[in-house]
């Protein structure tokens, strides 16, 4: 079978959607880092329904850790298929925004002249929550972090996310070229003000007047939601059957996608509006929202439901008691949180709750699970201290703080290994060899990683008596028991 790419596309079959666009006429004005497959499902999307009108508004990614998606697309002439999974079926459209992909570690310096270049007036990430070498807990730069280390010893060669930023502006500034805006588009609380606080923290330490120039940049904050499960060969087989050419990583998602963005541009901007993004003033409510309601259950449901033996988030909406479960934690205890006029929270609720039904997207628990101690803060926690702050009970989202705690022990209720993914597990799994099975023991080995829950959680006793009895509770009754008591007593 043929490859996809630009001179086999033409030969795709009627009803798959093809870029509107001449690829040759449009030229990059945004730079992506960390293009992998969210980015590719969500901005991509929005900036490939742009470019028939906005042609020097294109997409140049780079990989930071991996060069697996340029060698994925590289073939393809920058070419892939999003392929969006409904009760009807799948139905692919096939993306051309992306027009190169660079591999930071061994094309930088190609990278960084093209950031410091005046075309690219924006440069957006998806690094990941642990991309950004930030303490969880506080939101603060690690300047322990190896990278850090690294880039502040050697700026002009950086591997991090802030190292590269903080290069590329330098050289701007020093060539007399205004700053590109940076927008975030990961998962962090207050994802500009966060990313500029790191930011700009990072070009201190390597200059005085470079950290004031930096804390002068747009850092735009967003809201991004798209469900964007791992592809698999089973994917690529399906997609290659519809377009009638083999794509090395085409993208499965969902047909919902939401973005909302903080209309701070100083040099401009492509009409995101125009693709159906939300230009606002103020984005973090929405985060918050999105944070604590999806996020929030999706954690929880990855943990609970890893642990009791579900693969899928669909299959964990098939178990009628872990549904009541995230109800509940949405309704009782996240939405009273929550201060959106306007919005119909309990409807954006039922929605989430169609979408994690979604039959079709096989998004695993496993990789959800990912990344806990960089994602419970502002999925769990943040909510969990705002009801502690009003005297309020949180016993679903502490069940979810403790089905973490279950789960990066690394073995599972069969005594099972548990492929634990973390910059912390290592740490993690020795606080857990250390306790040896007992749920108190562990709770307080755990909750005495301040990266993750600060100083105030581990000695609040209403947190620690809500998240150690539950945790106790997955030991003795086992996930499912638990769970099922949890709802009976609400
Ligand atoms: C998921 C998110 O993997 C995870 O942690 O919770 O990637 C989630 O699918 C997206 O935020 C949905 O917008």
């Amino acid at each position: 079978m043929t490859r996809l790419s630009a001179s086999t596309i033409a030969n795709a079959p009627a009803g798959v959607r093809l870029p509107d666009y001449d690829r040759s006429q449009v030229t990059a004005g945004i730079v992506h880092l960390g293009i992998g497959a969210f980015h590719r499902a969500h901005m991509a999307v929005y900036v490939d329904d742009l470019l028939k009108d906005n042609p020097d508004w294109a997409i140049v990614g780079a990989s930071l850790r991996r060069p697996d998606t340029k060698e994925a697309l590289e073939p393809q002439d920058g070419l892939y298929t999003v392929a969006i999974r409904d009760a009807e079926g799948t139905h692919p459209r096939v993306i051309g925004s992306i027009l190169k992909v660079l591999d930071a570690n061994t094309e930088r310096e190609e990278l960084l002249a093209l950031m410091a270049s005046p075309a690219i007036r924006i440069v957006s990430l998806t690094v990941t929550e642990k991309g950004y070498c930030h303490d969880p807990a506080t939101g603060e730069l690690d300047q322990r972090h190896p990278d850090v280390v690294h880039d502040l010893a050697n700026p002009t060669a950086p591997k991090s996310a802030p190292g590269m930023l903080v290069e590329a502006l330098a050289r701007r500034k020093a060539a007399g070229i205004a700053p590109f805006a940076v927008m975030s588009c990961d998962n962090l609380p207050s994802n500009g003000e966060t990313v500029q606080r790191i930011v700009t923290k990072f070009a201190s330490l390597r200059d005085a007047a470079l950290g004031e120039y930096v804390a002068g940049v747009a850092f735009p904050g967003t809201m991004v939601d798209r469900i964007v499960p791992s592809t698999t060969d089973a994917d690529r087989a399906t997609v290659a059957g519809l377009i009638g050419a083999e794509d090395a990583w085409p993208i499965m998602t969902e047909p919902f996608t939401q973005w909302v963005i903080e209309d701070h541009f100083p040099q401009g901007r492509p009409p995101f509006e125009k693709a159906g993004a939300q230009l606002v003033g103020d984005v973090e409510p929405f985060e918050r929202m999105k944070l604590r309601m999806l996020n929030g259950s999706h954690s929880t449901m990855a943990y609970l439901g890893y642990l009791a033996g579900y693969e899928y988030i669909s299959d964990v909406m098939g178990d009628t008691d872990f549904v009541k479960l995230i109800h509940g934690l949405m309704t009782e205890e996240a939405m009273p949180t929550l201060d959106m006029p306007g919005v119909d929270l309990g409807a954006y609720r039922d929605q989430l709750l169609d979408r994690f039904r979604n039959p079709a997207l096989k998004h695993r628990t496993w990789q959800i699970a990912m990344d806990g101690s960089q994602k419970l803060p502002q999925r769990l926690l943040g909510t969990i201290r705002e009801r502690l702050k009003a005297g309020q009970g949180f016993e679903r989202l502490g069940l979810g703080v403790a089905a973490w705690m279950r789960y990066v022990t690394g073995i599972d209720e069969k005594g099972e290994n548990i492929d634990v993914r973390d910059p912390l597990a290592m740490r993690m799994m020795a606080i857990a060899a250390d306790a040896g099975g007992d749920a108190e023991a562990l709770y307080e080995g755990l909750a005495g990683l301040v990266e993750v829950f600060g100083t105030d959680l581990a000695d609040n006793q209403a947190f620690g008596e809500t998240v150690a009895t539950a945790l106790d509770e997955l030991f003795e009754l086992g996930v499912k028991e638990t769970v099922r008591g949890v709802v009976e007593s609400h």
